[in-house]
């Protein structure tokens, strides 16, 4: 059968209708969810591939500042895995290890991932605190997820002597992990965007261990005198943020988010 020129556009239309939904969010978050709307300013440098070599990367920021580098791997068959449904399928009826949304995570749950999406899967509530909020981030079995990793690719420039060990998230618009810090890595959104705030080793911000980042961003950050205003960024698919060792940093995700980080050790 032919199909007249008027026809294709007509179908690519509706693929275009059909598709976009989905492929945007890979149905963790429909255009009618719940999601933040501000994602700040960016005063961190954003570098394509060709703006940037392993040599000028290592000289410039791997020891320190930040850095967000855009376009550096191609994910999409990982994001096609990532989609709620195939993971669903997958991995429903696995068991994941929760951790509370606090600087110090305190309390570990084990629940199916199944139930994770279908009741904790939710919008962080304004007033619940970090420690009460579940959080599924890290611990991650390896066994069990290994092939879904197995086709991550992960950030290529990494510090010598250095390997990446990955850890895993999927949570709600508006949690996040309030300031904490450790070593160096990566962050990469799979779906959804997350807006990072950094601090150097030597600036301590101002928080409360127990409490959301969310709260942070409503009731401190617009009182910050200037001198104390953080680094901060909003990255989305394609893009990885890189944060040296030490440096203290919280993270908001905006949407409903998935997300994986390459911890450097
Ligand atoms: O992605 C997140 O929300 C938490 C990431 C984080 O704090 C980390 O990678 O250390």
């Amino acid at each position: 059968m032919e199909l007249k020129a008027a026809q294709v556009v007509f179908l690519c239309f509706l693929c275009g209708l059909k598709a976009d939904p989905e492929d945007g969010g890979g149905g963790w978050s429909l255009p009618s969810d719940f999601s933040l709307q501000d994602e700040g300013v960016c005063n961190i440098d954003v570098l394509d591939r060709s703006q940037i070599s392993y040599q000028e990367f290592i000289q410039r920021y791997a020891y320190s500042r930040p850095v967000v580098l855009r376009g550096f791997t191609d994910n999409t068959k990982f994001r096609l895995l990532c989609s709620k449904s195939t993971l669903l399928e997958e991995f429903g009826s696995r068991t994941v290890k929760l951790s509370t949304a606090n600087t110090f995570s305190y309390r570990k749950v084990d629940v199916s991932f199944q139930q994770y999406v279908d009741v904790l899967l939710r919008p962080q509530a304004a007033d619940t605190l970090g420690s009460e909020t579940l959080y599924f981030f890290g611990d991650n079995n390896f066994t069990e997820w290994q092939s879904l990793f197995d086709q991550y690719e992960s950030p290529p420039f990494v510090l010598p002597n250095t390997s990446g060990a990955f850890s895993f998230g999927i949570a709600g618009a508006g949690t996040g992990v309030p300031f904490h810090w450790h070593g160096p890595g990566y962050s990469e959104v799979v779906y959804g965007r997350k807006r990072w705030f950094l601090y150097p080793p030597d600036k301590e911000p101002h928080f409360h261990p127990n409490r959301t980042t969310l709260s942070w961003v409503t009731e401190t950050y617009p009182n910050l005198p200037e001198e104390e205003a953080p680094l901060e960024c909003t990255i989305r698919p394609g893009e990885v943020l890189y944060f040296p060792d030490r440096w203290w940093h919280a993270t908001l995700n905006l949407d409903t988010s998935v997300f994986i980080s390459t911890f450097l050790g």
